[in-house]
């Protein structure tokens, strides 16, 4: 006697309702299973369903059920659409979310690979969600900087300073004409550098460097660790008058970030998004979730900044995906994008979600700026860190080459051509050229 009922949640004719959570998977059926078993599998385990037939079935337990819509064939698996009832999902709560469109499918033994591609969020759900609390207007308006990309960058080595150093290493950075200093993901608080230390030395050598250039300075600092701790962190943060939090959100879980959103709020302090670990997941194009799909969570949960890759740098993404980041983190409307994916990406309305700062980083040196720029363009937060503490005259030279390099883009001018009158940029040229470094 059968005792399954997987394809009970396959209908190919269904038409979602607006009120649906739409998801698109990529997945290959294990030997043995069907594609129709295969997908029904999908929208059963991450909704109401199980391995059998159950004795007691709740009428409504239909309303609960997800529905495996659009299944297509593309290389060595398939694509398919699942539509969730909005009533399945328990408001404003995001790792619920993950925990059914994410959670036991990717262990089914019916599948041999499962990736999460994309979702549409209804309005019915991101309503609940405040998003960005800056937004990439916001941001401009806080550092003063009208039009060229954002910059920043990361002292390295990239843990082993003093807090004295590193806020030296900072006033370095800002007097090259860098505006944001930024912890890295590793660093928060350690024996010889300690997070009350280094953000109160570190206020002190930004206040200098604003009297003595009359520009915006400010830092990313990383408050990553237990949420109790990132709440005291923050405030910390809001008392020395700093502007940003930084939070390694793939570590410290949704749940984290999603509490940091609501304190952040209270100390109007915008959150830097660190994707440290995303690899661990994203980077099989046949298995795991999505760099894109976690974009856009962090989106709906309001992150202000967010790192999605350079293509030239030292970390993997390729042009399409991350020029498909860019689009979902600033966009208000994507209607069926295709840069980069074979099968089109979820439309989506954002509505009252603000957009979020693509931040570029990664290997990145003055030579490798123009084909950033013309990739991403300038609406961007562009952190060079090895690039500019490596430069052979030191972190302030790096910096000034750096900004000569941007300088000479947004003047349609060569590097090489530009480099001619500026020596930081020249002597940034002769050491790395334009070399894209693994
Ligand atoms: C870059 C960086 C960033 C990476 C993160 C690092 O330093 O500080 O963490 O950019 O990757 O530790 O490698 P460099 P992504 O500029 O010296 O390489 O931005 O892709 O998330
Ligand atoms: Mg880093």
């Amino acid at each position: 006697m059968p005792f399954e009922w997987y394809t009970d949640f396959v209908n190919t004719s269904y038409r979602p309702n607006k009120t649906d959570l739409k998801c698109l998977f990529y997945f290959e059926p294990a030997k043995g299973i069907s594609v129709k078993e295969a997908v029904g599998r999908i929208a059963s385990e991450s909704s109401a369903g199980t391995w059998t037939t159950l004795a007691r079935m709740p009428k409504r337990i239909k309303g609960t059920m997800a529905t495996a819509f659009e299944i297509e064939k593309s290389g060595g698996g398939h694509y398919a659409k699942v539509a969730y009832p909005i009533d399945l999902w328990d408001p404003g709560n995001v790792p619920q979310l993950l925990s059914g469109i994410a959670g036991n499918i990717f262990g089914m033994k019916a599948l041999d690979n499962l990736r999460l591609v994309d979702v549409s969020l209804p309005q019915a759900y991101i309503r609940h969600f405040r998003g960005p609390q800056f937004g990439i207007d916001g941001l401009r308006k806080l550092l003063k900087v009208k039009k060229r990309p954002i910059t920043g960058a990361v002292p390295k080595p990239k843990i082993g300073f003093s807090a004295r150093e590193h806020a030296e290493v900072g006033y370095e950075t800002w007097m090259g004409g860098f505006e944001l200093l930024k912890d890295d993901e590793n660093l928060t608080s350690t024996s010889f550098n300690k997070f009350e230390e280094r953000i109160m030395l570190c206020a002190k050598m930004r206040d200098k460097a604003e009297k003595e250039t009359g520009d915006r300075k400010s830092a990313l600092l990383n408050i990553t660790g237990p949420t109790d701790v990132m709440i005291k962190r923050a405030r910390m943060l809001h008392d020395l008058g700093w502007e940003y939090a930084m939070i390694d959100v793939v570590t410290c879980g949704a749940a984290g970030v999603q509490t940091l959103r609501e304190i952040c709020q209270d100390y109007h302090l915008a959150i830097h998004a660190h994707r440290a670990m995303h690899a661990s997941f994203d980077r099989n194009p046949k298995h795991g979730i999505s760099m894109l799909f976690l974009a856009k969570m962090m989106r709906l949960i309001g992150v202000d900044q967010l790192h999605i890759g350079t293509v030239v740098g030292k970390l993997v993404g390729t042009k399409g995906e991350v020029m498909n980041l860019e689009k979902e983190l600033t966009a208000r409307v994507l209607r069926g994008e295709k840069t980069g994916h074979e099968f089109p990406l979820l439309n989506q309305k954002w509505n009252h979600i603000k957009p979020v700062l693509p931040t570029s980083s990664g290997g990145v040196h003055p030579g490798l700026l123009p084909e950033i720029f013309d990739i991403l363009g300038y609406d961007i937060l562009l952190l060079v860190s090895g690039g500019i503490h490596g430069h052979p005259k030191g972190t302030r030279a790096g910096a000034k080459a750096a900004m000569q390099a941007i300088e000479a883009h947004m003047v349609h001018t060569s590097l090489e051509e530009y480099a001619k009158k500026h020596i930081e940029l020249r002597q940034a040229l002769e050491k790395w050229g334009h070399k894209h470094p693994r």
